[in-house]
């Protein structure tokens, strides 16, 4: 493997992020793991690395294409005091701080995408899954499911996502270490959370809107049999996408899938 975990624990020891870390070769999912680890009480930061997943989830029961020795596969175990409401911050956070991360390794502008994608040259590159346990108006437990595209090439994309995905090394041109990789965003993850649990979220919403893709642009959110059309005006307090139809008043978006129908030329990229 391109990591070596001794020195993956050796550089996170002491964070928050990554200071207990459970590998496992082959796994179904590391959300799932991760979400037992949290039912069993493990404290907030322990992460779940996996080389391989058979089945990698994404959000709605989709699935996440997890070849073996690629890609990065993680979740992180987080137990934020906040309302079940403010749940969709995290994955704003999370966003951020992946695309500082990719930002080291790839020289290429990187967009976020709401609520929770991570697009190079439009094609995702990382797609990040948050599932939550809340008892009595409070959260129990987060798992933050990050996935991102390695060292994953044109030949491991199945037919399904081969116009739509992109790895590093498809945009680099070289293999990366992974375990570098995951040193830095687990670093950045530490920096933004703290930020985040100490009342910084303003911080990340402004810094989020500077790399996305949406905002300005109009958009249709789908969500189930609901459609919602209209021009994405920013994101708010908790991390819900605001839309203002042409008629009507401003929509608040807690969750849906986004499409751009006319973008915001204007949009700064990051
Ligand atoms: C996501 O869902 O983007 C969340 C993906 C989260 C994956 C991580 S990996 C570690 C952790 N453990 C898990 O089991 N999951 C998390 P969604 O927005 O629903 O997007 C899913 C869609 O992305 C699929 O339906 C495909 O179209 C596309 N897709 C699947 N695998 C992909 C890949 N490797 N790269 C790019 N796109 C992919």
């Amino acid at each position: 493997m391109d990591f070596c975990l001794p020195e993956l624990e050796r550089s996170l020891a002491g964070e928050i992020i990554g200071h207990k870390i459970y590998y496992y070769e082959e796994i179904g999912s590391t959300n799932d793991e991760a979400y037992l680890l949290g039912r069993q009480g493990l404290p907030e930061g322990s992460v779940v690395i996996a080389d391989e997943q058979k089945a990698g989830k994404g959000r709605l029961a989709r699935s996440w294409h997890s070849p073996p020795k690629a890609n990065i596969y993680t979740s992180i175990l987080l137990r934020p005091n906040f309302a079940p409401a403010a749940a969709p911050r995290l994955t704003i956070m999370a966003g951020l701080a992946v695309a500082e991360t990719l930002k080291i390794f790839c020289p290429e502008i990187i967009q976020l995408k709401w609520p929770n994608d991570i697009l190079i040259g439009r094609k995702k590159v990382c797609g990040i899954l948050a599932q939550m346990q809340a008892e009595a108006g409070k959260i129990d437990f987060i798992v933050l499911g990050i996935g991102i595209n390695v060292n994953m090439s044109d030949n491991d994309l199945p037919p399904d996502i081969e116009k739509s995905a992109t790895s590093l090394m498809m945009l680099t041109g070289a293999a990366l270490s992974r375990g570098e990789i995951l040193i830095n965003l687990y670093k950045n993850l530490s920096k933004w959370y703290k930020k985040l649990i100490d009342g910084g979220f303003e911080e990340i919403r402004q810094k989020w809107t500077q790399g996305a893709m949406l905002i300005g642009g109009e958009v249709q959110i789908n969500y189930h049999k609901e459609i919602i059309r209209g021009i994405a005006q920013g994101i708010d307090e908790d991390g819900a996408l605001l839309v203002k139809p042409a008629e009507g008043k401003e929509i608040r978006v807690m969750a849906g899938d986004a499409s751009i129908i006319k973008e915001n030329k204007n949009a700064a990229g990051n």
